[in-house]
């Protein structure tokens, strides 16, 4: 049988299995909060595996309790300085930003403002244009700052000095800082925590950014647990402008027993600093390391690969019988006879 087909039959099945839960167990929202966390994964595998094969949108968006440096983690990775960062919390909206395809020569930096109304309708509300980005962050900062933002501000640019994989149809998400998921949840929902949840469905890889002197604070690791530790996601530990190996071990070792992350090759861990404080972006150096990572997580063999390990863990666990299975053996199965396949 064919290698991309087995893929596919995988993800039907897959499918499946998620709506016998819906069906089973109530509506689409509280289903997957309360899906067995290995099938968790496996969905998360599935909703890569669609952007792979062009069914979704590619958006790569920064998660994270607020000033741990995701805006100036995007700005480096976009080489402009154009997203507001800070000393104190400065993003208010959820901004994507997106290379224009076209000719690069008199392109305008063209952005745009939504909000959402309580009915969870969006409308346009602001447009502005304008080639030099300086004029652009300064717009942001009014527009997607702390005083009245609005909900959702795209960018589309030339970015003339991103990184190469930004040229390549993906979308790059800044987010507010959120705290935890109580907090957000809380009858008060913060607004900022709030956006930035509701935003973490639509990607297709986060970057969890948490910097490596609060790395143990019990806020970021509750943060990580309650929404990364089911989902395939980039581990990006900022601020390290000077490490040594010594750091680096001391760090591994609290992500692997604070955050009970089991293997460290399943989460990719990333370094990132700067040269010098003052610096607006993280090194050179640092980009390349996260944009080789982004593009390897993503990539078809990839994807192919770790679709191919969870359905095998999910086929074990139900076959010890560890997890429930709602759906008829004979797709279980199936599921056997597909992997065997290879
Ligand atoms: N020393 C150092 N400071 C950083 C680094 N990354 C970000 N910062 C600083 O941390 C502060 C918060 O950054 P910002 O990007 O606004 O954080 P955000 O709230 O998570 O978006 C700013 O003053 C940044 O200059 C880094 O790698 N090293
Ligand atoms: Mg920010």
């Amino acid at each position: 049988m064919e290698h991309q087909d087995i893929s596919q039959q995988l993800r039907d099945q897959l499918a499946l299995v998620l709506s016998e839960y819906y069906r089973t167990l109530g509506s689409k929202h509280d289903v997957e909060k309360n899906l067995p966390p290995v099938l968790k994964k496996w969905k998360s595998i599935i909703d890569i595996y669609d952007i792979v094969k062009g069914k979704k949108q590619r958006i790569i968006g920064v998660y994270g309790t607020p000033k741990m440096g995701k805006s100036t983690l995007l700005n480096s990775l976009v080489q402009e300085d154009i997203l507001p960062r800070g000393i104190k919390p400065v993003t208010g909206s959820v901004i994507n930003m997106e290379r224009d395809q076209r000719d690069q020569s008199d392109q305008e930096y063209l952005v745009t403002c939504f909000r959402t109304g309580d009915d969870g309708k969006e409308t346009l509300f602001n447009v502005y244009q304008h080639p030099n980005v300086a004029k652009v962050r300064e717009y942001l900062d009014r527009v997607a700052g702390q005083t009245n933002p609005f909900d959702r501000v795209e960018v589309r640019g030339p970015f003339p000095n991103a990184l190469a994989f930004f040229q390549d149809k993906y979308k790059l998400r800044d987010t507010p800082g959120a705290i935890s998921k109580e907090d957000a949840l809380s009858e008060n929902l913060n607004r900022d925590s709030r956006r930035a949840i509701q935003s973490m469905e639509e990607i297709c890889l986060p970057l969890f950014c948490v910097s490596c002197e609060s790395l143990q604070e019990k806020n970021h690791v509750q943060y990580y647990r309650d929404f990364f530790a089911d989902r395939i996601c980039i581990f990006v530990i900022t601020k390290c402008d000077d490490l040594t190996e010594e750091d680096r071990l001391e760090i591994r070792n609290t992500i692997l027993n604070d955050y009970g992350i089991k293997d460290d090759t399943d989460i990719p861990l990333i370094y990132t600093g700067k040269k010098q404080k003052e610096d607006p972006y993280i090194t050179q150096e640092s980009c390349e390391i996260l944009e080789k990572k982004i593009q390897y997580i993503l990539s078809k063999d990839n994807v192919e690969k770790a679709l191919r390990k969870s359905c095998k863990r999910v086929v074990d666990l139900i076959a010890r019988g560890s997890i429930e299975w709602p759906v008829p053996k004979v797709t279980l199965k199936y599921i056997q006879y597909l992997l065997n396949e290879r």
